[in-house]
This record gives structure tokens, C-alpha cells and sequence, in this order.
């Protein structure tokens, strides 16, 4: 049994996996009896706030006439310095490193008698693409050498964060984890809305940005559907959005692909579809594609960062070189044409999603790696 801790948990409040896995640790957390408290500019959307432990704190953003940009980094680190002090915080616990864990580092500086322990866990693009990018790059090594502890959601981008950084401080690979809803696992009611029995429903979910190729989703779709009657959904929204409507559109197939728009429980359209295709150009993890996993939905996926890691080659789904769209809809259509085929993906994607990312062994990994660093002088 773990003593309970008080543990200040940082991340971005909107959608993104990053967010989800933040709030879920901290229900989680809430749940073994730790005090969790949330800081961020606003409610994190599936945070269940009624919950015993759970706390929130709001970050004010001020707008002053002078500043053309409003500041964020700067009343974070105040804010995490006042929950600290007055809730006594052991752990302070930042989901992606920008500008979250520089903010932890100026909180800590403000502090003068205890100072909670920094953890930092990257998630992806905070080290791949935003922390890349030279105009963040110091800051982004910095922080991360500050940090007394720092995760990775996949060994990948570990070892993308060593090679870039050039850091040799230890970096705990702990993997994201994910909580099927036991009402939603093999409940196929939605899909009668969009497709008919004979056809098979594919799915793609995203934040439809550059780095999800939402174009090759469509036209790994058309293939499929050259061969077999297919509906495809898409849910979600973001910039890339419009290519994908204009191709649509230009191949007159309104009728066949469904915009969803954005859904904060995408939980019962993936359980009702039957496959997930997720061709992005880099993904660090790939919560989507546990999720489906875990509804027992395989999934085709590029072979791309941390994916290999979540997907198992040929027994969960199948992966292909990003922008291999032939391959890619070969694979799904081997997958859709093989009942016994699929039924084994299924279960196997089932099996793993439990096996390797359940929240019992995952947040138990996070409380033992939070001892770990609170016991490190
Ligand atoms: O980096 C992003 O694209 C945003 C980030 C997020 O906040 O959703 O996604 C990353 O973190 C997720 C949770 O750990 C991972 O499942 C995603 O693979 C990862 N995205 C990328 O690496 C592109």
C-alpha cells in the first residue's frame, strides 16, 4: 500500500490525448486516495469534478493592452507556486513539456520552503514537432533537465527526445493507458445509422492535423470501397478538415462519408465501427488506437513512432510505411474479408489493451515511479 500523496497535475484542459490521459491519471489517482489537484486555464473536459480528491484550480489569462500576445507560461508558474504552498503538493506533475514544465521550473525558483518534485511527461509533438522547432528547442532540453523525474509514453519517442536533446538524463518509458466503458464494449446499436448490414464501417478520429494525413484516410477508404461496400466516419475537426471535404465533394461521395464533427465520447462510434485507420506521419503513441484495441476494433495504422509499440503487426491490425495508402487498404480489406481473421484481431487487440495498458497497471507504474523520485534526495 502507497501512502497517499498530494499531487498537482498540469496539461492542456481541451481535447487531445494528451489532456484525456492527464485527467484519467487523475481520477485514477483520486481513486487510490492520492489528493489530486488539477491546474490548468480551464475545467479539463472529462474531468468528473464531483469526485472525492479531485481539485481544480483555475490559471487566469490576463489581457494587457500592452502585451500583443497574452501570457499563459507566466501565470501558470505563479498559480502551480500557490497550489503548491497552500496544498503542501509532494509531486507536481506536468503532461507536456511546453510550456508546462518551464512554468513547474519558475514555480519551484518561487518557492522557498517546500518544493513539490517535477515531473515531467512528454506526450509527442512537444518534443517532435513544436519542440523541435528552434525557437523552442533550449528551453524545451532545459526544462526537461530541470524536471526531477521525466516520462515518455512510448519507447520511441524516448529515444526521439535523447537523440534530439542529446539528453542523458533517465527517461521512465510509462505507457498510456485506457478504460473501455463497460455500457459501450460490443454495442454495434449506432451502426445501423450510418451503414447497412452489408457494408463495414470505418473509422477515423483526430484532431485533423497536417501530421494525421487525414487525406490518405479518405483515399485508403475509396480503395476499400472499390472492393467491398464501406461507410467511413470522421470524427473531429481541426485545419485539415477542408482538403478532405473538397476531395469528398470533387469524388461526389457525400453519401458515404460521414462528418461527425468534434464528439468528446468518440467512445461509441469507434465500438460501433469496424475498423480504425490511422496513417499519420508521426505519433508518438496512438491513444486511438488502444482505445480501439480495447473495443476490440483493429486497427491499420502507419508504422510510425510509438505505434509498432500499441498495434502488433498482424495480430491487432496491420501496419505500412506512412503514405502507403495501396498497402494500407490491401491490409484493411484482408482484415474485413476474413471473418476468422478479424475475429482473432479483435480478440487479440482485447487481450492486449488489457494485458499491457490497464489502468491498474499503468497508474501503478506512475505511483511507484512518483515514490521512486520523492525518495531521490
Ligand atoms: O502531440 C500532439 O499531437 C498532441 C498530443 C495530445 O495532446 O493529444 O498527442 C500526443 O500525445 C498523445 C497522448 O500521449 C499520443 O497518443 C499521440 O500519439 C501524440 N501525438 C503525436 O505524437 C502526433
Amino acid at each position: 500500500m502507497i501512502e497517499s500523496m498530494r499531487i498537482g497535475i498540469v496539461c492542456y484542459p481541451s481535447v487531445g490525448g494528451s489532456g484525456v490521459m492527464a485527467t484519467e491519471l487523475g481520477h485514477e489517482l483520486a481513486k487510490r486516495g492520492h489528493e489530486v489537484h488539477f491546474i490548468t486555464y480551464a475545467i479539463p473536459f472529462r474531468l468528473r469534478l464531483q469526485e472525492k480528491n479531485i481539485f481544480f484550480h483555475e490559471v487566469e489569462i490576463d489581457e494587457y493592452d500592452l502585451f500583443q500576445y497574452p501570457d499563459y507560461a507566466l501565470t501558470l508558474a505563479v498559480k502551480i507556486s500557490e497550489v503548491a504552498e497552500e496544498n503542501d503538493l509532494d509531486i507536481l506533475h506536468t503532461h507536456y513539456a511546453i510550456p508546462h514544465a518551464t512554468s513547474a521550473y519558475l514555480a519551484r525558483k518561487i518557492l522557498r520552503k517546500k518544493r513539490p518534485k517535477i515531473i515531467t511527461t512528454l506526450h509527442g509533438t512537444d518534443i517532435t514537432l513544436v519542440g523541435k522547432n528552434p525557437s523552442y528547442s533550449r528551453i524545451v532540453k532545459f526544462s526537461i533537465e530541470e524536471s526531477d523525474g521525466v516520462t515518455a509514453v512510448s519507447k520511441d519517442l524516448k529515444a526521439k527526445t535523447q537523440q534530439h536533446f542529446g539528453i542523458e538524463k533517465e527517461i521512465e518509458v510509462i505507457y498510456n493507458f485506457f478504460i473501455p466503458k463497460p455500457e459501450v464494449m460490443g454495442d454495434k446499436s449506432l451502426r445501423g445509422y450510418f451503414a447497412s448490414e452489408e457494408e463495414k464501417l470505418i473509422i477515423h478520429a483526430s484532431n485533423f492535423r497536417p501530421v494525421k494525413r487525414a487525406l490518405d484516410v479518405l483515399r485508403i477508404y475509396c480503395r476499400i470501397k472499390e472492393k467491398i461496400g464501406a461507410k467511413l466516419l470522421l470524427v473531429g475537426s481541426g485545419e485539415a478538415l477542408g482538403e478532405v471535404r473538397k476531395e469528398v465533394a470533387d469524388k461526389g461521395i457525400e453519401r458515404s462519408v460521414h462528418f461527425l464533427g468534434h464528439s468528446r465520447e468518440i467512445d461509441r462510434f469507434v465500438a460501433a465501427s469496424d475498423l480504425f485507420l490511422l496513417p499519420s506521419e508521426q505519433e508518438s503513441f496512438g491513444l486511438v488506437a488502444l482505445e480501439s484495441m480495447a473495443y476490440g476494433i483493429p486497427v491499420v495504422a502507419s508504422k510510425v513512432g510509438g505505434v509498432p509499440e500499441v498495434v502488433e503487426d498482424g495480430k491487432t491490425g496491420f501496419l505500412a510505411p506512412v503514405g502507403a495508402i495501396d498497402e494500407m487498404a490491401e491490409k484493411a480489406l484482408k482484415i474485413l474479408s476474413d471473418p476468422i481473421l478479424y475475429e482473432t484481431m479483435s480478440r487479440n487487440g482485447q487481450q492486449r489493451a488489457g494485458e499491457l495498458f490497464s489502468p491498474q497497471r499503468i497508474v501503478g507504474e506512475y505511483e511507484a515511479y512518483y515514490r521512486k523520485i520523492l525518495d531521490t534526495p
